[in-house]
């Protein structure tokens, strides 16, 4: 390995998918080797994540990061040179106490992020290893079940539909190539299905058909449809898993869902899913209640958490401590990992430990606001989480990570194991008093 001693740090402003700006940052070792990476940015954030340093004002509708680009390039960069990038701990360390806020806000998580990634990427290229087996090793061989979006909704669709994420997963592919392969089919054949019913109003921000439903189950509907039309088993072959997003319409118990003209307590909503789950071929459901509904989440988990997935973001933000928690109570059995939600890769890594732990599941993802950065299709094989969601099926920034997986999974050749619907998240029933 050539010296990994961070010689340089530089910041950028670059673009993100919303076109709106975004913090690039390289990282060059004494030895010569390089690495880059930007940070992506949420719609729909929770309110406890680190914070996205925006500057405000006019400017780009308030969204620019010239200062958390100056803080890279002023402040970071500074005191990180001479840190030896193999050490991430010790790097990102340094990171959160020059920061020294909780929640990041003085140099912000996109700024501090961008260089944390940055750094990992260089560490990988001094050891002439692509990320994933620089950070797994020989063991790195889980490639994810990914979980990929047909209609966007919520925050990603100017709230057309209430629910978010419409999306499906493939327990039965044989190969990360094969789901894509069965998704290709699934989102062309709703596309085909939705344009012929006058229901197709173009794409939405990750990437899904921008939906013109009546009413939140008919999008439900329509996807069991383009699966069957599709040529596929629903629910055995291909299964529906859905973000919520509950954290966008639901405050203080209260579930306001706009196209159904209903506002639902937390038990109703509770039923509600509980109802759809034993209606749908459902896999998996994210945010089924508001982010600090946890005796929501704890209800909905003891409903139909043998059943289903039951995935925690806005209600977890990637944060170790909020995953034991929930833990404790057994609300949820699979946790959504976002490295911006913190903004350190160990804080990050630190959050899929803890859902390890605890027996929960784990999904890296992406946010709706993403760039070609191509970082967590290699973590999500890297830290063994079993399953991914980087948003749908078109828009280079979404297919720039699908693509980068089906090149991991080739450069693993037979020692790829494709998880498959093995890692599911599923609750075993509390036992009885
Ligand atoms: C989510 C993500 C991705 P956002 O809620 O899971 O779909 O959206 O990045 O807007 O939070
Ligand atoms: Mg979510």
């Amino acid at each position: 390995m050539t010296d990994t001693r961070i010689a340089f740090v530089h910041a950028r402003r670059v673009w993100d998918s919303r076109g709106r700006p975004t913090v690039e940052a390289d990282v060059l070792l004494e030895g010569g080797a390089v690495g880059r990476a930007i940070a992506p940015a949420g719609a729909s954030t929770g309110s406890h994540e680190a914070i996205d340093l925006r500057d405000g004002g006019e400017a780009f509708g308030g969204y620019d990061v010239t200062r958390a680009v100056r803080n890279v390039n002023e402040i970071v960069g500074r005191a990180v040179v001479g840190m030896d990038a193999t050490d991430q701990e010790a790097l990102d360390e340094r990171l959160i106490e020059l920061d020294g806020t909780r929640n990041k806000s003085k140099l912000g998580a996109n700024a501090l992020l961008s260089v944390s990634m940055a750094a990992a990427h260089a560490a990988a290229a001094a050891s002439a290893q692509p990320l994933f087996s620089y950070l797994g090793g020989s063991g790195a061989t889980l490639i994810p079940l990914p979980q990929i979006q047909i209609f966007g909704g919520g925050a990603h669709a100017g709230r057309r539909v209430d629910i978010q994420d419409f999306m499906i997963m493939c327990p039965a592919a044989t190969s990360f190539a094969q789901a894509l392969d069965w998704t290709a089919e699934v989102y062309r054949t709703a596309g085909k299905l939705m344009a012929e019913a006058g229901q197709l109003a173009g794409v939405a921000d990750e990437g899904g058909w921008w939906p013109m439903f009546a009413t939140n189950e008919q999008a439900l509907d329509m996807l069991v449809r383009a699966i069957e039309r599709a040529g596929f088993r629903p629910g055995e072959q291909v299964g529906i898993a859905l973000d919520i997003a509950a954290s966008e319409f639901g405050r203080n118990g209260v579930y306001k869902l706009a196209l159904d003209g209903t506002e639902l307590s937390t038990g109703q909503m509770v039923e509600m899913l509980a109802g759809w789950v034993s209606r749908y071929p459902i896999l998996s459901i994210e945010d089924p209640v508001a982010e600090d509904d946890l005796p929501g989440l704890v209800a909905f988990t003891q409903a139909v958490g043998d059943k289903v997935q039951i995935v925690g973001d806005d209600l977890f933000v990637t944060d170790a401590d909020r995953v034991r928690d929930a833990a404790e109570q057994r609300g949820g059995n699979c946790a959504l990992i976002k490295p911006n939600q913190r903004g350190t890769l160990t804080e990050t890594l630190d959050a899929c430990r803890a859902a390890a732990e605890s027996g929960y599941a784990r999904i890296v993802s992406a946010r709706s606001g993403e760039t070609e950065d191509i970082t967590i299709a290699h973590l999500s094989v890297g830290w063994n989480a079993g399953q991914l969601k980087v948003g749908s099926f078109s828009r280079s920034e979404r297919m720039a990570k699908w693509n980068e997986m089906l090149r991991i999974e080739e450069v693993l050749g037979g020692k790829a194991r494709f998880a498959g619907g093995s890692v599911l998240g599923r609750s075993a029933p509390a036992a009885k008093a």
